[in-house]
């Protein structure tokens, strides 16, 4: 299965993409994860992402492209594969269809967790004093949200023409979250 898991910041995608994966069998390839990688360790993709990043904005896509395209190259991506947070942008969209009708493959189905924005507030606030993480102060993660209803809110439309969107309530606990998935998924 080659999947998408959209939503806003904080919907929950990180969370339970994790399950998701393992029911599946794929791997999970989060672009989030490679950029918080590769900033804690100080490698020059880490420091080049690190500039957008601290301030809510999108890492360039070229950039993103490139390391989306290598990491799908990878022999566990072979069968399917679990992509969390990318596409982003319609050039990230167009882009991946792209690498991926070289292969004869395509997207089979796009998840979308739909949250109330209050609430994913709040969960990034709590996030911000369990983690700590740079990018969850209330300034960044307005403007995380803010150039996510302008950049990629508007990409599920898309994914809705193709027929081939799942849309799931993603508030609740973890556990029902993960519930109402496995059945939108048939898993
Ligand atoms: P991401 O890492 O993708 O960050 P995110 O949108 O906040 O989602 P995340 O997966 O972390 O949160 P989740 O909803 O699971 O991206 C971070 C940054 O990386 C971007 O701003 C950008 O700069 C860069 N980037 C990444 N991909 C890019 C791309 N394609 N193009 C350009 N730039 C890119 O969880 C949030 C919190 O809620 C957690 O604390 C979790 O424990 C909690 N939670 C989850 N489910 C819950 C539930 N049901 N109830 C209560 N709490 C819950």
């Amino acid at each position: 299965m080659r999947l998408l898991i959209m939503g806003p910041p904080g919907a929950g995608k990180g969370t339970q993409a994790v399950n998701i994966a393992k029911t599946l069998n794929i791997p999970h390839i989060s672009t989030g994860d490679i950029y918080r990688e590769n900033m804690k360790n100080e490698t020059p993709l880490g420091l080049e992402a690190k500039v957008f990043y601290d301030k809510g904005m999108y890492v360039p896509d070229e950039i993103t492209n490139r390391i989306v395209e290598d990491r799908l190259t990878w022999d566990d991506a072979k069968n399917g594969f679990l992509l969390d947070g990318y596409p982003r942008t319609i050039d990230q969209v167009n882009f991946l269809d792209q690498i991926l009708s070289k292969k004869s493959q395509k997207i089979e189905k796009v998840l979308e967790l739909t949250i109330d924005i209050p609430v994913v507030v709040e969960r990034l606030l709590k996030r911000a004093q369990e983690q700590g993480r740079i990018d969850d102060t209330k300034e960044v993660i307005t403007k995380r949200l803010e150039v996510y209803a302008s950049s990629t809110a508007p990409l599920l439309a898309e994914y809705k023409n193709r027929g081939i969107l799942v849309q799931v309530d993603g508030m609740g606990s973890v556990s029902e979250v993960e519930e109402k998935i496995n059945f939108a998924l048939g898993n």
